[in-house]
């Protein structure tokens, strides 16, 4: 994607896409074209260089496209609480051609991510739903907006504290981004904030397999804001099953069981729970067990034939806010939760 060719420096301090996604939200840009980009949160006064970035991953002067300043007319509002301006920068020389990625003799469908690796999800998995959210809207073949209900709806449980709106939920070069704004809305009375959250209700629903996830979180460093969760759901609960496969619970993100007898296990992902960025949340559903999986490494396992269903469930993918005494993590907003794609495999 054109976008990762930016790099961006910040009062000298690079950052890398991932890192700027919070300041920026960068369109594709290619040579003699106009670069906009919507500055969510900046810090007073900072600078900002546009620049392309070499194969080396290296950046340098000559390659630097614009330099602006937190004044004039270039950069509005850009105070250090969600100060919305928007910036123009031309291109001055032309980004280099991306090398194309030759094509495989052969096509080959993804397999679970550490497929292969010691502890990894090996076996012979058959693809069955695989979205990397490429298109400019989302496939609604595959995915509802919010919760059980067109447009506005009203959250999973009634102490949360935002409504979904399907205005939340946004594709944007690859990505699906839930997001979270300040925004009093009614929806079965009055919350204080709007989110974002699909589903596969009606549309898809499955009884065992592996399913994957590559999600963008919002962390401090010691805790996950809100709550968000990746997670299957059965019609009638708990008889028919809930599998959270991440959700940031209380500020930790955790895997979490459920089952006819209620409550399985679960398992804190990755270190002590928290981990802003990028990650890959997984988790294995075979008769009588449960298996989680983070970054491809096997986390743990839980073994029950009376307390795993068989029963078919459907997808959920939510950025949702609870009061932080509740289940939700610290308050964060603007805020959002990221997903690269989805994934899942039978065997
Ligand atoms: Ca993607």
């Amino acid at each position: 994607m054109m976008n990762m060719l930016m790099f961006i420096v910040v009062n000298q301090q690079v950052f890398n896409y991932e890192k700027i996604r919070h300041f920026l939200k960068p369109k594709p840009v290619r040579s003699g074209m106009t670069a906009t980009f919507v500055i969510t949160a900046m810090v007073s006064g900072a600078i900002i260089y546009m620049a392309t970035r070499a194969a080396d991953q290296s950046i340098s002067a000559e390659a630097e496209l614009a330099r602006l300043s937190g004044s004039a007319t270039t950069v509005n509002d850009a105070g250090a609480s969600g100060g919305r301006a928007v910036v123009f920068g031309n291109l001055a020389t032309p980004l280099p051609t991306p090398t194309p990625t030759p094509t495989p003799s052969t096509s080959i469908s993804p397999l679970p991510f550490g497929y292969g690796a010691a502890n990894g999800p090996n076996g012979t998995w058959n693809l069955k739903l695989n979205d990397n959210f490429d298109g400019s809207t989302l496939d609604t073949s595959i995915w509802s907006t919010g919760w059980h209900g067109s447009g506005i709806t009203p959250p999973n449980q009634s102490q949360e504290l935002a409504c979904y709106d399907p205005n939340q939920v946004v594709l944007d070069n690859g990505i699906l981004r839930l997001k979270i704004d300040v925004k009093a809305t009614n929806c079965n009375g009055t919350r204080p904030y709007i989110s974002g959250a699909i589903n596969t209700e009606n549309k898809r629903a499955y009884s065992y397999g592996y399913f994957e996830a590559r999600i963008w979180l919002d962390a401090s460093s010691n805790a996950v804001y809100n709550w968000p969760a990746w997670w299957l759901n059965g019609d009638s609960w708990p008889t028919t099953g809930e599998v959270d496969i991440m959700e940031g619970l209380s500020g930790t993100a955790r895997a979490n069981w459920h089952g006819p007898e209620g409550n399985g296990a679960g398992y804190e992902l990755g270190n002590g729970g928290v981990m802003g960025g990028w990650h890959v949340f997984a988790a294995e559903w075979a008769p009588g067990k449960m298996v989680s999986y983070y970054d491809g490494k096997l986390l743990g396992s839980y073994s029950s034939n009376s307390n795993v269903t068989s029963a078919p469930q459907y997808l959920i993918l939510m950025a949702q806010m609870s009061p932080q005494d509740r289940y939700g993590g610290p308050i964060k907003a603007p805020s959002e939760m990221d997903i690269d794609y989805v994934r899942v495999w039978q065997r």
